[in-house]
């Protein structure tokens, strides 16, 4: 078991922890693994888990008038070997759906468009491209699922789910405001933010509360708006060269997924670095202060 400072380890994705603190909290750790085609590499990009984690306390710090959010502390409750990529947070009563927001055409919306024209039951204007924005931003939820892919969902069925009409209306009214908020800045520093997925939780008086990591590249598609060409994928903004230098080798995309080389993970981590500065407008450097 990889205890944390001795805090017992409650959950694990493929990138983060979770672990259990004091008094209904928990410890979010993010790591400095990287995944490509959903499989994660043996070498770590240096500083991804604090960019990220970094990114996801600026969003939290920016939308805290749109919802409340479960921070409690970047510091206080963190272990020191966490510093910089951990956040103490409240334990809440996760939502049982997976909150997308989709503002461009790209991964499983763009597979459904292809089919059915729709996307989660929501009718999308006909002769789109792949990677075309959308004319507005759509709240495309999908189940959470335990291993394997979450599946799109249509609203109905993540009301459904969540047991509350007006409490997933208003889950998808949140959601595209903070989604909405977070492309823009993006966008005005060069990254479009070209989906996003958000989880929501009921804190301990049953209101509505934003968890989980907010617009990060990890829970994100970021595309540098420079190279922004429809019709096509578009290239990411943080993980491209380990795509293009994993396919360079042949890799099957099975696991295991192979080790990156010093110059690929050199360039990735400044990838991350600079998605952060550009898109905090601070040196990196003063967010490890902030932690410390
Ligand atoms: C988030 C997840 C991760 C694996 C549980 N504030 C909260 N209260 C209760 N539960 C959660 C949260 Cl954030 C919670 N996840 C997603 C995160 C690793 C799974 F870091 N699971």
């Amino acid at each position: 078991m990889t205890a944390l400072a001795d805090l017992p380890l409650i959950a694990s994705g493929k990138v983060r922890e979770i672990y259990e603190g004091h008094d209904r909290t928990l410890v979010i750790v993010a790591s400095d693994r990287i995944s490509t085609y959903d499989v994660v590499h043996p070498t770590p990009i240096p500083d991804k888990g604090a960019v990220l984690t970094g990114l996801s306390t600026f969003w939290f710090e920016r939308t805290a008038g749109i919802v409340p959010n479960h921070v409690v502390s970047l510091t206080d409750g963190v272990p020191a070997e966490a510093r910089g990529r951990g956040m103490l947070v409240r334990k809440l009563e996760m939502l049982p759906i997976e909150c997308v927001v989709r503002g461009y055409l790209s991964g499983s919306g763009w597979k459904d468009y292809q089919r059915t024209g729709e996307v989660c039951g929501i009718g999308v204007p006909a002769g789109l491209s792949e990677s075309d924005r959308l004319p507005e931003p759509i709240f495309t939820p999908a189940t959470k699922a335990q291993e394997g892919h979450d599946e799109n969902i249509d609203f109905d069925q993540a009301a459904e789910l969540v047991g509350d009409r007006t409490l997933t209306e208003k889950v998808r009214e949140v959601s595209l405001a903070v989604y909405r908020h977070a492309a823009e800045h993006a966008r005005e520093r060069g990254i479009i933010l070209a989906d996003t997925k958000f989880e929501f939780g009921l804190d301990g008086a049953g209101e509505l509360t934003l968890g989980d990591e907010v617009c990060t590249p990890d829970s994100s598609r970021f595309w540098p708006a420079d190279q922004y060409e429809p019709g096509r994928p578009q290239p990411s903004f943080d993980k491209q060269f380990v795509r293009d230098w994993a396919s360079s080798t042949g890799w099957d995309r099975n696991p295991p997924a192979p080790a990156i080389p010093d110059d690929v993970v050199a360039r990735t981590r400044e990838k991350y670095i600079e998605a952060y500065e550009r898109i905090t407008g601070e040196p990196f450097e003063a967010w490890l202060q902030r932690t410390r």
